[in-house]
């Protein structure tokens, strides 16, 4: 039994780039983000997620939070009710109380992540039937038995499993494509944890492609991965893909730039 709640959705919360992103936290340096070509991509975003019919509640730029864009991170959003995340990035702990106000206006039920545990939006991905929560090195255990015990109580089931080592959050290699489909790269789908989905795989090169959205009708896909987005395309999934060169530099993509619910 599944159901189409997690990938179709009314509304969605992002926030504009801030000029502060050149300091946003990365594994490598590959260079500094360009602010301006960050911005025509998240307009396109945007505009992309609207084009589904969806509202999209744009937020101001956060000059005192660099990472402040990735706005996945601070919060799972849920049709029973919002929890505010406990990023371990110590730089990216008060995006949360930023985003707590916005949550408490559009849902009645907003619980929080007291700690001391750690866990951040990209290692959730909310799938037709369960909860999946990749331990990472941003999300520990106690932080998703903290979460745990906040879905069961909603009627969700939660199941932990591992990002690979390396990788910065359990959707830098994984989307869900509908309800029971995921995109996965070939390295997470061999750890086992997608046993009962269709897996569809990234070409191989093509890992950075497996960070995409399905937002409705649409797939939200990073440009640059032709193998990938034939693929899907040959799959029936509508595929629009965004120029993703500047998040690509902070090791964020296009899940990363929304809540969605
Ligand atoms: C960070 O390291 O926290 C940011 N530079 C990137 C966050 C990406 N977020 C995500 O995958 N959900």
């Amino acid at each position: 039994m599944t159901n189409n709640s997690s990938f179709e959705f009314f509304r969605a919360i992002t926030r504009c780039p801030a000029a502060s992103i050149v300091d946003g936290l990365r594994a490598k340096d590959t260079g500094a983000p360009d602010l301006k070509q960050m911005l025509a991509d998240h307009a396109h975003y945007v505009a992309t997620l609207k084009r589904t019919g969806a509202e999209v509640i744009e937020l101001p730029p956060l000059e005192e939070y660099p990472d402040g864009v990735f706005v996945e991170d601070t919060a799972l959003c849920l049709p029973q009710g919002a929890v505010l995340m406990r990023p371990s990035a110590a730089s990216r702990l008060g995006e949360v109380d930023e985003m707590a106000p916005t949550l408490h206006q559009v849902y009645d039920d907003v619980r929080r992540i007291e700690g001391p545990g750690h866990i951040e939006g990209g290692d959730i991905l909310v799938t037709g039937r369960e909860i999946l929560v990749g331990r990472s090195a941003r999300t520990d255990a106690e932080g998703v038995s903290e979460l745990d015990a906040i879905v069961s109580e909603w009627g969700h089931s939660l199941r932990e499993v591992f990002t690979p080592s390396g990788v910065l959050h359990f959707k830098t290699d994984c989307s869900l494509l509908d309800g029971e489909t995921i995109l996965a790269t070939k390295r997470l789908e061999t750890s086992g944890c997608f046993e009962g989905y269709r897996v569809l795989n990234t070409a191989d090169g093509e890992e950075a492609a497996a960070n995409a959205i399905r937002f409705n009708q649409l797939v939200l896909m990073p440009a640059g991965f032709p193998r990938t987005a034939d693929m899907l395309d040959r799959n029936g999934f509508a595929v629009v893909e965004i120029n993703n060169t500047e998040c690509a530099k902070l090791d964020g993509g296009m899940s990363c730039l929304s809540l969605r619910f």
